[in-house]
């Protein structure tokens, strides 16, 4: 058979890079970045190479496993889909709703037909126990911006092509390739801001990769950005540096801020944070003397105790230093497939409440941090059957050690899953989706992350073996089951229902460009494509630049899309403001009373003595995404890469040298670790990567088995939360360590 080329768009991290992929007789011959690409230009990592790798592993699963006996068996889908009913049903009626619940992970994201199924399943399944990976990760951020701007995804993203200065705080896009801020070549992106006179500058505890190429490397307790981001803020007030320009027409509150971060005086935040007076108050005069800048945070200052106050802050100082929405500074992106503005709405946090710690819902979720609880705590609602789609919880969320033994004594647990792994190999039922190069690709949640205006469609590069479904089929099916519909139901007339009402609400709804016309033209406009994809163009040509079905023959549609294989580029991000807003005011609110009260535990902080211990943070390498291409001999070749990373003088006190192993404990848990001496990382600190832990009894995962590293999530502590978004904490985790 003759060699193809097919072009997709990347789905293993958010950079979104376009591939060039060869293929010989259903087989992947070689991948290389697609240089004609408008937004990679060729861009790739190593990790973009091995989609290949990931569709040809022996190890993935390509057919339904059941638990019998303890082993896990290969069935037919039928058999399958049987189980599920069988089992599900009796738990929802013994009980009831929220007795089943949901774990949506990472994978979700990058998968658009998932995005678009996954809230309709959990509505059938009608269960308050919703969670996803956004809690051990950005809820912060979704938290923050629902209250300043109005919408929990209105959130702005570092103009990184244009700026002047770019303060980054704990992130590391040299080896993350970017998160929240969607540009592949973050590497090359950097390097152009020095190389046309701009500066970086990197606020981390650990001299990252990223820090190394910066101009200047802030090292910072970990935990306490929220207290230097108040400092810088403290200054640019003190100084009579705040010069919003144009933003003080659109921004309610600027004053109020001015007085609740009054008493965070660069001398009093320097206690905390390490970072000197002089080199927080040279920051603040910086920012505000740059022409354009932008201010940056991500993991490191999300996932800690303080995780909405400094995602508030670095948007607080983007508009103190008028560089919210211009180029240059921080934008809000506007995907193909948005409406032109956003409509009006009350951003409303703690609808409900998590019924153990009575934790406050946020964007339709709980906590994930008090999964373990609800599963735990006996009781009307307690939590007896778990759903896992795309996700690894036993090795991704915090006290992991805890949830994985709790995992194990479910009533009943099914997975959708491509592997047999610490979390699946408790799973009753395993519903495997096709492989990433047999699914069509639309970023539906980057596009709107991303720092140029691209859209991209990928056609699935294999066709599926017959018989098999596509994942929104697996999803389609399972709601129709958790609806009372059975296992038999026709999953293509229940999809079709889908489509049906998704037109209807279009065609009634007067801000939509389709108000008013007739559902059965739409409907036939969108043709016999998979029911995925046609909501998908539904979205497009109702959105901004699309078509309107006619009405804007110039507009984008599905069609259209398909015709650009490298994808589109419609330039850089213009200025959103107030469109991008969705506040009841119509203003940015930008002191919100919640934030504004939480500032008062972060100032109780700064008096508090520095109890001195280690602390924890994690690492991200560029290797590996998350816990699950582990699997991918590439990836994981060479020493094996999960180490604990330790100052010298820490070492030399606690009795360590470099190659030993040593025993770290929290509170919730104690693991042991080979450690490697650097001053790369600042004393007091000691890193260790996520991700790692594989190889254990009943997994299938042979390669990951050979590089199973520690599982650092035994440490985190989920009894520590971020209160405002009930986002987990993973960085600045007191530990001790001694050698083991
Ligand atoms: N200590 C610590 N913990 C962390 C973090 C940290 O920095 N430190 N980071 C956190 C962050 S940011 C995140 S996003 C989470 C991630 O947490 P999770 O989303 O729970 O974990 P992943 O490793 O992304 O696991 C994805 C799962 O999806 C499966 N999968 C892959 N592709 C597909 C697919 O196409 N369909 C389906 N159905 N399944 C698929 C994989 O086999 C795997 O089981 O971890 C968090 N946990
Ligand atoms: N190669 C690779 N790429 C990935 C992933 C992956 O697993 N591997 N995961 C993807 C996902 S799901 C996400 S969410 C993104 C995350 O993308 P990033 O946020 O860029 O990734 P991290 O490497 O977790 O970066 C966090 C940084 O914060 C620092 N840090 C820790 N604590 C603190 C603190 O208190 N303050 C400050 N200022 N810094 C601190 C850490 O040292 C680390 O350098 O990456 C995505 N891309
Ligand atoms: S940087 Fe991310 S999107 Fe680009 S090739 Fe690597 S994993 Fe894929
Ligand atoms: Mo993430």
């Amino acid at each position: 058979m003759a060699t193809r080329v097919a072009f997709r768009t990347c789905p293993l991290c958010e950079a979104t890079c376009g591939l060039r992929i060869e293929t010989e007789n259903g087989h992947v011959t070689g991948i290389r970045g697609d240089a004609e690409d408008p937004f990679s230009k060729g861009f790739i990592c190593p990790k973009g190479s091995t989609l290949g790798a990931l569709h040809d592993d022996p190890d993935r699963l390509r057919q339904p496993l059941v638990r019998r006996n303890g082993v896990h068996e290969e069935v037919s889908w039928e058999e399958a889909f049987a189980e599920v009913e069988r089992r599900l049903t009796t738990v929802l009626a013994t009980h009831g709703r929220d007795a089943v619940a949901v774990y949506a992970g990472n994978p979700n994201a990058h998968n658009f037909a998932n995005t678009l199924a996954i809230r309709p399943l959990v509505k059938a399944l009608g269960t308050k126990n919703v969670y996803t990976a956004s809690t051990v990760d950005q809820m912060p951020k979704h938290v923050s911006c629902g209250l300043v701007f109005g919408h929990p995804l209105a959130i702005p993203v570092p103009d990184i092509d244009r700026t002047d200065f770019l303060l980054v705080l704990g992130a590391n896009p040299l080896e993350s390739n970017g998160s929240l801020a969607t540009a592949p070549d973050w590497p090359g992106r950097l390097t152009a801001i020095r190389a046309r006179g701009g500066r970086v500058v990197v606020v981390d505890p650990r001299r990252t990769r990223t820090a190394e190429r910066a101009d200047l490397h802030v090292p910072i307790r970990p935990g306490t950005d929220a207290a230097l981001l108040a400092g810088i803020a403290q200054t640019l007030f003190a100084e009579g540096l705040v010069t919003p320009g144009r933003l003080t027409e659109l921004t309610r509150g600027i004053d109020d801020v001015g007085r609740a971060v009054a008493g965070f005086t660069p001398e009093r935040v320097s206690s905390l944070t390490g970072v000197p007076a002089e080199l927080a108050i040279s920051l603040a005069r910086e920012l505000a003397a740059a022409p354009t800048a932008a201010v940056y945070g991500r993991m490191g200052t999300h996932t800690t105790v303080y995780g909405t106050l400094a995602a508030w802050l670095v948007d607080v100082l983007n508009v103190l230093t008028g560089n919210l929405d211009r180029p240059g500074g921080s934008m809000f992106p506007h995907a193909a497939h948005e409406r032109p503005a956003r409509t009006t709405r009350a951003f409303r946090t703690g609808r409900w409440h998590s019924r153990v710690r009575e934790l406050p819902e946020m964007m339709g979720e709980l906590p994930v941090a008090t999964l373990a609880d609800e599963i735990d705590t006996p009781g009307t609602g307690q939590v007896r059957a778990l759903l896992t789609i795309a996700g690894n919880p036993a090795l991704t969320t915090p006290d992991s050690g805890r949830l994985e033994s709790l995992l194990a004594g479910l009533e009943l647990m099914i997975s959708i899953d491509p592997y047999l792994n610490a979390t699946t190999r408790h799973a009753d039922v395993i519903l495997p989706p096709p492989s990433v190069l047999e699914k069509s690709h639309y970023d539906l949640a980057f596009t709107a992350l991303s720092v140029r205006d691209v859209a991209h469609f990928s056609p699935p590069v294999f066709e599926r073996a017959t018989g098999t479904p596509s994942e929104f089929e697996i999803l389609v099916r399972l709601a129709a089951i958790a609806a009372g519909l059975g296992a038999d139901a026709d999953s293509d007339a229940l999809a079709e229902a889908a489509l049906a009402t998704r037109i209807a609400e279009a065609v009634a709804d007067p801000a939509s460009p389709i108000h008013g016309r007739a559902p059965d033209e739409i409907t036939d406009a969108l043709g016999d494509r998979p029911a995925e994809e046609r909501l998908l163009d539904l979205l497009l040509r109702t959105g901004h630049r699309g078509d309107a079905f006619g009405a804007r023959p110039d507009g984008l549609s599905l069609a259209v899309l398909e015709e650009s294989p490298h994808g589109i580029d419609f330039g850089p991000l213009g200025p959103r403001l107030p469109d991008a807003l969705a506040t009841e005011s119509g203003l940015v609110e930008l002191a919100p009373p919640q934030l504004v009260a939480d500032l008062a535990r972060l100032d109780r902080a700064l008096d508090a003595a520095a109890t001195g211990g280690m602390v924890l943070v994690g690492r991200r390498q560029l290797r590996t995404a998350n816990s699950w291409t582990q699997n991918v001999p590439v990836l994981v070749r060479g020493k094996d890469s999960c180490i604990a990373q330790l100052h010298p003088d820490d070492a030399g006190r606690l009795g360590l040298v470099d190659g030993a192993t040593a025993r770290v404990s929290s509170a919730a848990g104690s693991i042991d670790v080979p450690v490697e001496l650097t001053d790369a990382v600042m004393p007091g600190v000691v890193c260790i990567p996520y991700g790692w832990g594989h190889g254990l009894p009943g997994t299938r995962q042979a390669v990951a088995a050979g590089h199973a590293g520690v599982n650092v999530n035994i440490l985190t502590d989920a009894s520590v939360l971020d209160p405002v978004s009930g986002n987990a904490v993973l960085n600045g985790i007191p530990v001790t360590v001694e050698p083991a």
